[in-house]
């Protein structure tokens, strides 16, 4: 098989949730580190717009979403298992959960000015500020919480996960990890990136604990690699034939014109012609100037589908 090509940023939760299961794996990797805010034109040129952080290249096959790469790593490598039976479809509700609502707590949360000052200590007052328009670009018309009401809000959820280890698990679903474990972490992971504001930890002694064991597992092996190399790859490749089985809710067929997007951040959209449509996956080919044919897979939930107008939008 190619290579496992993952585009991220070092300071990216959701990149570290990956480089994360990645160790757990004890897979090997090629790194690709992305700009951190726009324009990201080869990022752009292998997503077909999607611009989120991170996303995963097998050949001329990109996987958008820590979801997905979460699912395709796993059919991959498939132990140890990120979806250990005993652990039940619980798994991926935590782990949505904590992808969603803790994250949109515990990283505004880290935003405040005190971690704010610590993570971009060093870097100009105009990169800051650029950084902010992105960010409020990105997030769009998400509704913003007052410091108090998110510092109210992390505390109930610290406290809910710190009572999950009250029974002695060792992990959060039971005696192993699951992906809520890796979803859950990118979250604290960022809090204690910020020292001046990582004291709301504090009081979760079990939660830290819990930290150790999984930062154990490190990132894996990697080697970096320069993202106009990676498109090179992805032109020199072809992708791998869509086998999964047709779960059309839309009244689209494979091959029809469509454009997918996310539906709560970085709604961009990516136009292309459908050739998965399976229950958990959507995947689109599409035609790029440098990275040539590719094939452009999306989680089912967290993304809209739609059929393309002659124009190509949705
Ligand atoms: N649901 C997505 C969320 C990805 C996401 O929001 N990533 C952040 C970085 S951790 C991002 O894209 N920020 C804007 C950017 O990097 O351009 C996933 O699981 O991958």
């Amino acid at each position: 098989m190619a290579d496992l090509i993952l585009h991220h940023y070092p300071n990216s939760p959701f990149s570290e949730k990956v480089r994360l299961v990645l160790g757990y794996k004890g897979l090997a990797w090629k790194s690709v580190h992305i700009p951190v805010i726009m324009p990201k034109p080869d990022v752009v040129a292998l997503t077909g717009g999607y611009r989120r952080t991170p996303f995963l290249q097998v050949g001329a096959d990109i996987y958008c979403d820590s979801a997905l790469i979460c699912d395709f790593l796993d059919s991959l490598a498939p132990q140890p298992a990120l979806y250990p039976q005993a652990a039940g479809a619980q798994a991926r509700m935590l782990a949505q959960w904590a992808d969603s609502t803790l994250f949109w707590t515990a990283v505004p949360y880290t935003m405040q000015p005190a971690g704010l000052a610590h993570i971009f200590a060093g870097m100009p007052p105009e990169g800051v500020k650029a950084f902010a328009a992105d960010r409020a670009a990105f997030r769009g018309n998400a509704l913003r919480l007052s410091l108090p009401e998110l510092t109210g809000h992390l505390r109930v959820y610290l406290d809910w996960i710190e009572g999950m280890f009250a029974d002695g698990r060792p992990f959060v679903t039971g005696s192993v990890p699951s992906v809520a474990d890796f979803a859950i972490y990118h979250a604290i992971w960022f809090v204690r990136r910020a020292p001046p504001v990582a004291n709301i930890l504090d009081p979760c002694p079990r939660l830290a604990e819990w930290f150790t064991r999984m930062q154990a597992f490190g990132h894996g092996t990697s080697e970096p690699l320069e993202s106009g190399t990676a498109i090179g790859i992805a032109h020199a490749a072809t992708p791998a034939p869509a086998t999964a089985p047709l779960a059309d809710v839309h009244g689209l067929s494979p091959g029809d014109r469509v454009v997918v997007m996310p539906i709560d951040t970085g709604i961009d959209p990516v136009e292309g012609e459908l050739v998965i449509s399976a229950p958990n996956e959507i995947a689109i080919r599409r035609i790029d100037e440098r990275a040539g044919e590719l094939v452009v897979h999306f989680p089912r939930t967290g993304f809209q589908m739609k059929k393309a107008d002659k124009e190509g939008r949705a």
